[in-house]
């Protein structure tokens, strides 16, 4: 039963540097006076950053969500983008936000992921993109992608708001596709409290983003284009140069958590979750559990339920689907008919708690209310 006195346990914790580090840091912005526009500590954060993803340029934001909208701009999309219904809303509203008409795609059983067959399903005359989701942090089948929008002369812009320091073979997973977003959210795996990153091959494009995040300015007084404010201010950009640090070791004690898991629930029935996949470095960004039902005895959200009896605040992302929500549930592509997996999966799902300050006794009791029948 619910113990008041216990501290509850949430689905994710922030991890953050010694506040002594940052202390130090501030000096420097108090010494100085230049609080954000492109200040030293941004120019110093996006060259650690690059240098730290294995990426060639990266522009730093305010968050995901604008460095999402931002990146649709960048290339200029316009008409249908494909899309995955299993993602957080910031995904699709970046195309609403840009006029783009979102059109959704099914995902795929072992990695959730969008399902490149039914991607080349959905291509029309009017599409002009694709937008996957690395979900969790898994990466999604990037040469299949690749080769459908060379094909089909489609950008591929992926939101990997979850996949921050993913690699498949030494390789970063940013570098595929035409950009990458990142989410440095207090929720996420390398947090800057609030903040994200578009990651790009090459100068030119990065200087465009540049100037669309700063109003479209080019110079003092040349506008190029309408663009955001969108910018990465100097705290942010000085917290996350010291979070590089320490971003190997949080990863480091998510595995442990991951890892544990995995042992503890590998024998019960109607349990099923991700392993590793050879020759990736995951992240560990989330420990995502499906329920079946009928084998384990309890639904989806009667598990749930009983969490939160005992403290413990879990999530059912991605649930419920984007295509659910009013705004986009009218679109024909949003049809449950059309998204089978995607619907099964968002019924089952649920995230474990899952941070680097996670202990021993913590997971031990999460593990014992789900092994409670
Ligand atoms: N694309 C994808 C695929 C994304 O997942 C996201 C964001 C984006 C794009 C957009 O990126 P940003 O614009 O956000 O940079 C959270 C986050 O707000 C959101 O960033 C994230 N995805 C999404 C998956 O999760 P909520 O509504 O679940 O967050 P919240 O506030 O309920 O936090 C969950 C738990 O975390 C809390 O119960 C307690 C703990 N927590 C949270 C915060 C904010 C803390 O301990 N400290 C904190 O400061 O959306």
């Amino acid at each position: 039963m619910k113990d008041k006195k216990e501290k509850p346990i949430f689905v994710t914790q922030p991890a953050m540097p010694p506040l002594e580090e940052f202390n130090e840091l501030l000096k420097q912005i108090w010494g100085n006076k230049i609080l954000t526009n492109n200040g030293p500590f941004h120019e110093q954060f996006e060259k650690a950053l690059a240098e730290y993803l294995g990426v060639k340029y990266i522009s730093v934001f305010a968050n995901g969500t604008l460095a999402l909208m931002t990146a649709l701009q960048a290339l200029r999309i316009t008409g249908e983008v494909i899309t995955t219904p299993f993602s957080f809303v910031a995904t699709t509203h970046s195309l609403w936000w840009n006029n783009i008409k979102p059109v959704f795609s099914d995902i795929e059983p072992d990695c959730f992921n969008l399902d490149p067959d039914k991607v080349e399903a959905a291509i029309t005359p009017q599409t002009t993109a694709i937008m996957p989701v690395h979900v969790y942090g898994n990466p999604c089948k990037i040469e299949r992608l690749q080769q459908i929008a060379d094909t089909y002369s489609l950008k591929l812009i992926y939101d990997a708001a979850h996949a921050f320091g993913v690699k498949i073979n030494e390789n970063s997973i940013l570098n595929y596709g035409d950009l990458s977003i990142l989410s440095f959210h207090a929720t996420k795996v390398f947090n800057t409290f609030e903040g994200g990153a578009i990651v790009c091959p090459d100068e030119k494009t990065k200087k465009r983003i540049d100037y669309l995040k700063n109003f479209g300015f080019a110079d003092e007084i040349t506008v190029i284009e309408p663009g955001i404010n969108a910018k990465m201010n100097e705290l942010q950009a000085a917290y996350g140069l010291l979070q590089l640090k320490y971003v190997d070791e949080y990863i480091a004690k998510r595995k442990e958590v991951a890892d544990t898991y995995r042992n503890q629930l590998k024998d019960i029935q109607g349990i099923r979750f991700l392993d590793d996949i050879p020759g990736v470095r995951h992240n560990y960004a989330y420990f995502p559990i499906l329920i079946d039902a009928s084998q384990y005895g309890k639904s989806r959200d009667e598990l749930y339920e009983e969490l939160k009896r005992h403290n413990i605040f879990c999530r059912r992302y991605f649930y419920p689907l984007i295509s659910q929500f009013p705004s986009y549930r009218g679109l024909p592509s949003a049809h449950p008919e059309n998204l089978p997996v995607s619907e099964k999966v968002a019924g089952q799902v649920i995230c474990l708690p899952i941070y680097p300050g996670l202990n021993m006794s913590e997971i031990e009791k999460i593990v014992n209310v789900i092994k409670m029948k």
